[in-house]
């Protein structure tokens, strides 16, 4: 044993963690039938966020688990400090939406150094910071870069004119789907001549500032006629101040976005929007078995990667009464 190994070894023991694991690689996770589950959301703003927290407690009883959920109400500092004390509450296992990449890592290494496994859900931290199998065990979710991909090709394919103004309303700054949706698309849209990116800005993944941020571009930009939203809420809020401006959503703008809310099929069958690709906050049943994989022993793959659906006109109807 080196003297590196012998320390980390030293200092493992010092801090009485269950096993040395820690210096070495992943804390393991004991089989057994009732576990201390945290569940870190991060904030309950709006449907998806709501959906995704009921699924985790829904989940709760069929997975033997003693479910402490908090809810960070959008401030990762505050996310830090509820996992901070979910790790003092002796926690065995964290399921972790980081609302950023960057201002989570604390979290994700403090859970590691305390000998708790980490399984992040929806979204994913920095991956120069932290790697998933050695600081983490998992990222459970979406391809963010596909999804904004599928959104300009449905563009592509089915824009009219020859012409297309496009407004791009981002996610929150920061934070893994906001990145590579807008990654995903611009690259995507760039290929055709037709389009130009005129104006990209935050909404944060809220309806009200997605409807406020939308108020000021159309000011700035009244020739839009196509916009993007990295999530429903936002493209709902743009389409109210779409209306509000005497413009007709569907009609002469097109809107396109991602996650499959209630009211974003409700806006694709009432003809105002014209694509959403799906992004499910359902984890609680992957959480569950992922969970229980890896206490049994096997290696989890870095990325447990969810397929999404596409939801247009043709099925919108079809599967609208599932939707949240
Ligand atoms: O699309 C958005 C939510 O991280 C995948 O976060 C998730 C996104 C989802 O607030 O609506």
């Amino acid at each position: 044993m080196n003297r590196r190994t012998l320390l980390m070894t030293a200092t493992a023991m010092a801090i009485g963690m269950s096993s040395i694991a820690t210096a070495q690689g992943l804390p393991p996770l004991e089989q057994k039938d009732r576990y201390k589950v945290g569940f870190s959301q991060m904030e309950s703003n709006n449907p998806w966020r709501i959906a995704e927290t009921k699924s985790f407690h829904d989940t709760a009883e069929l997975c033997g688990w003693d479910l402490i959920a908090t809810d960070a109400a959008g401030s990762a500092a505050k996310q830090v400090a509820d996992v901070d004390s979910m790790i003092a509450q002796g926690i065995d296992v964290l399921f972790l939406p980081p609302r950023e990449e960057k201002p989570l890592i604390p979290a994700v290494k403090k859970a590691l150094a305390a000998g708790i496994p980490t399984f992040l859900v929806d979204r994913s931290v920095d991956p120069a910071a932290a790697t998933a199998g050695v600081d983490y065990v998992a990222f459970l979710g979406s391809d963010f870069i596909d999804q904004g991909r599928r959104v300009a090709e449905w563009t592509i394919a089915n824009f009219q004119g020859d012409k297309g103004v496009i407004v791009e309303l981002e996610g929150t700054t920061g934070s893994s789907p906001a990145n590579d949706r807008k990654k995903g698309f611009d690259d995507a849209i760039a290929a055709d001549p037709r389009f130009e990116i005129v104006a990209s800005q935050s909404g944060d993944f809220a309806r009200d500032q997605g409807r406020q941020v939308m108020e000021t571009l159309l000011q700035a930009h009244p020739e839009v006629n196509i916009v993007y939203a990295h999530n429903d809420e936002m493209a709902i809020g743009a389409i109210q101040a779409l209306e509000l401006a005497g413009r007709k959503p569907g009609e002469d703008v097109m809107i396109v976005s991602i996650d499959g809310t209630r009211d974003a099929l409700q806006a694709i069958i009432d003809g105002k929007m014209g694509v959403t690709v799906e992004s499910s906050p359902f984890f609680g049943p992957l959480a569950c078995e992922v969970m229980q994989r890896y206490a049994a022993g096997e290696t989890i793959e870095p990325w447990v990667q969810v397929q999404d659906r596409i939801f247009t006109v043709d099925n919108a109807a079809d599967n609208i009464a599932e939707a949240y």
